[in-house]
Parts: C-alpha cells; structure tokens; sequence
C-alpha cells in the first residue's frame, strides 16, 4: 500500500538508540510516571507512519511491533487522519448513551458486515479491549443465565480484574493484583510445539481434555462461556491445529456455551484474513475487537448474534466514552483503507516474504525451536536446547535488544518470555521488511 507522504522510508540512524534527548525525556518520565508502566524500548517518538517511527533524536527506526498489531493501516494513515481531524472539527463528544451519532451506527453496521457469520447481528462499542472481553462476559452470562467462562493456558485478555482472571500468565500482569474474579475456570491450550506426546497427538488429546475437564470441574450447564484467542497473542503466537477450534465451536454449540472468540491481537486483516476465525470457517457466537480496529484510536466492541446482544436490558451496557466520535471515525477511515488496499492479501504477501527468510534462520539457528503465525502476525519460539526445548529469555532479550540497538523495533511474547514476534504495520514497504530481516539476522548471529 501507499505510505503516507511526509517520512522517508528509511531507516537512519544519526545516534545511538536510545538517543540523548529520549535518555532525557526518560529520567523525566521516571520522575513522572509511575514505575508500575514500564517500556520496551524508551525512544520518544516524534512521528511516525508507513512502517517507520521518527524519535526526538531523529532517528527513523523500522517498525516491527505496530504498536502490539494496532497500526495495521498505519499509523498517521492518509483515510484516518482526513476522517478524524474533520470530526475533532465538528464535535469531540456527546455521550451515545444521551444523544448519539450517525458515526457509532456506521461502525456497527461495519463491524455486522465484516466479522464471520452471515446470521443477523448487533455490535456495542467501548474503549478497550479489556473493557470489550468485560463486556461480552456479562453479554454471556445474561444471555445464558449461567455464570461459569472457560479460558485456556496461555491466554491474555487484560488487564482489569475480571480480565486478569481470565488472562494466565502471573508475571507481570497478576503478580500481587489478587484476589481475581472467581467463576474463571482454565483448560489446557492445543499448543503443539509443547504438547506432552508430541504435535500429531496435540489436536484429539487437548480437544479431550479441555471437554473432560470442563466436564468434570466445571459442569456444561453451569458455562456461560469458552473464551479463546483464534491465535494466542501474548501467550506467544500459538497457533491451534488446524480444526481444533471448529471442534470447541462445534461443542459449545451442542452445549448451549456460547463461543467468544477474542480477535483484539488477530482481528482486521492481521492475519491475512479479515479475522483469524475466517481462515477456520469457525463461527463464533460474541467477538471482541480492538487494537487494528480504529487506527491507533482507542476503540473496541463486541460483535454478536443479534438474540445474545439483545438479551440483555436498555441501560445495561455502555460507558462515557464507548464508541466515541473521533475513534469511531478513525474506524471508518481504517476499515475504508483495508478494503480499498486490500490488506488481507498484504499481510499474506508480508507472510510469503518473512516465512522463507525465517526458515532459513531456523535451519542455520537450532536455537529456533518453532515458528510460527499466520499474515502479519509471525513468531520464532528461542530454546537452549531443542531437545529439551528448555525455553531461552535470555537469549530472546539479546536478539531483541541487538535489534533495537540497530533501530528494528521488535517485540517479545510467550509465556515463558522467549519469543520474539513480528507484527509490522500492513503499510510498511517490502523495502524495510528485508532490511529488518537482515537486521534480525545480525542480531542473531551477535547473540547466540
Ligand atoms: N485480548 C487478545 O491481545 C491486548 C497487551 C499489552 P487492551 N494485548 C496487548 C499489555 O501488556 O498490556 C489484548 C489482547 C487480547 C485483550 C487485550 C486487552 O486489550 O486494549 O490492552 O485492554
């Protein structure tokens, strides 16, 4: 796609990263903020767009993070930003809940269309994904009249208390955040890099186990819900066998569980499809979106079968600043620019041109235990020893750090904190896409 006219494309590096005046920016923010908000890599950014980041030391670093899968358009994207200075123009806010907008009703209408399913459905809109994964529990339980939700190892989906229930790993997001709503109930995740018997067995003994165990612990009849990742995201892009996720779906259908399927990290276009749930002909019956939804404007919304979203009373669901004038335009201008650029065939071509490059990584590196992903949203698993497949941080946080020292931002994920994954805005050129490989392959070989 086109990049916004403005940036060079180009990585330059004119100091070292982090550059003196973000060293600066950053004891103040030391001062300011609170330690409990750390950052990955502190370089002040300045401007960004296509798939470069500017800082105030005027570096232009390659983007490989988009922000974690927010600027799949990119970011200062031509449709967005025409789309939301005009509306910051006309009014910044009113409160849908006291006298709405023609701009929420369109994202509505826009979400209805585009998630998987052809039934009629309703969207609500909030700020957040968390905020969205809330929201589509209580949809849930309402609809059901039952209280229990399933989620899986590995899952994340937030970061406020229900949301940290749901979510699996303790550090950092859970640590000492306790006691955590109860009802969350967990199942085992169909990981096949790391199933005890191996990959071939991982589809039929996690389908197993997740309906043995729900079984057994929880009780069908007492589930409101499964929640899942389509493409676990923070747990470290673990991809479910094929099929396995039709069988959940196919379950909790004969159950009357409803299935949520959580695309905040894997929704709009990420994957190569316009959600993750498409590439498996799975239907859910709630999604929740985020992050690519809006452009980098905070927006979020749970998408349903009009019957489940309707269930619920007048008054029950909303919030100040749900679907917001501005973020929702920032919406129509990102889903406007997906279609007219045809992004899921981007972050499929961004897939063949990464894939290879990674394979040939894997073959020269034993330290690469798997990789994996789909489109846009690729990852590389770091172990000590492939045998074993002892998980490697270390090594994870010397790649990473090599290349945000050569002005690659790259990000971590996992469970165990050992993989690095590759989630570049769609608007990035291929250009930069080799460059940050061969960035990555150096940070590689300097680190092993
Ligand atoms: N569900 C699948 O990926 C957000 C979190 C980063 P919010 N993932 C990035 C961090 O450390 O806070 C996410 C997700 C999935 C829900 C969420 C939550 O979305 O917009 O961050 O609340």
């Amino acid at each position: 796609m086109t990049p916004p006219p403005g940036i060079e494309q180009r990585r330059i590096l004119k100091t070292a990263i982090p550059g003196p005046r973000s060293a600066e920016l950053h004891a103040r923010k030391n001062t300011a903020v609170s330690a409990g908000v750390s950052t990955g890599l502190p370089v002040y950014v300045e401007r960004a767009g296509g798939g470069i980041l500017v800082d105030i030391d005027g570096n232009q670093l390659i983007d490989f993070g988009s922000g974690i899968a927010v600027t799949t358009v990119g970011n200062s994207a031509p449709r967005v930003v025409e789309r939301v200075q005009a509306q910051v123009a006309d009014f910044t806010h009113t409160c849908f809940m006291i006298t709405p907008y023609a701009e929420y009703v369109e994202v509505a209408e826009a979400l209805n269309e585009l998630t998987p399913g052809e039934h009629e459905k309703r969207s609500a809109l909030f700020n957040s994904g968390a905020e969205a994964v809330e929201n589509a529990v209580k949809i849930a339980r309402s609809y059901t009249g039952r209280s229990a939700i399933v989620a899986f190892d590995h899952a994340y989906h937030g970061r406020t208390n229900l949301t940290m229930a749901l979510t699996a790993k303790n550090m950092p997001y859970k640590h000492r955040f306790g006691p955590f709503a109860n009802e969350i109930y967990r199942v085992p995740m169909a990981y096949p890099y790391r199933w005890p018997t191996g990959p071939e067995n991982c589809a039929d003994e996690a389908f197993e186990a997740f309906v043995s165990q729900l079984h057994a612990q929880v009780g069908e009849e007492n589930t409101a819900a499964v929640i899942i990742e389509p493409i676990q995201g923070e747990g470290g892009f673990i991809v479910p066998p094929a099929g396995y996720l039709a069988r959940v779906a196919e379950w909790c259908h004969d159950n009357g569980v409803l299935l949520i399927a959580d695309e905040i990290q894997t929704g709009f276009c990420r994957t190569g499809d316009w959600f993750a749930c498409d590439h498996e002909g799975v239907v859910p019956d709630l999604i929740t979106t985020a992050k690519g939804i809006a452009g980098g404007l905070p927006l979020a919304a749970v998408t349903g079968r009009a019957q489940v979203m309707d269930a619920v009373h007048g008054g029950g669901l909303g919030g100040t600043y749900g679907g917001n004038p501005v973020a929702c335009a920032g919406a129509l201008g990102a889903i406007e620019t997906m279609k007219a650029e045809d992004l899921p065939a981007r972050a499929r071509a961004i897939e063949a041109l990464f894939v290879p490059r990674l394979r040939e990584m894997a073959a020269k590196y034993p330290q690469i235990g798997d990789l994996r992903g789909r489109g846009a949203m690729l990852a590389i698993e770091l172990v000590s020893d492939p045998e074993a497949k002892t998980p490697d941080a270390g090594l994870t946080a010397a790649v990473n750090r090599a290349c945000h020292a050569a002005g690659l931002v790259t990000l971590t994920a996992g469970t165990y904190g050992n993989v690095l994954r590759f989630l570049p805005p769609l608007s990035i050129t291929d250009e930069l896409l080799v460059e940050g490989l061969d960035i990555l392959e150096q940070a590689f070989a300097a680190s092993v």
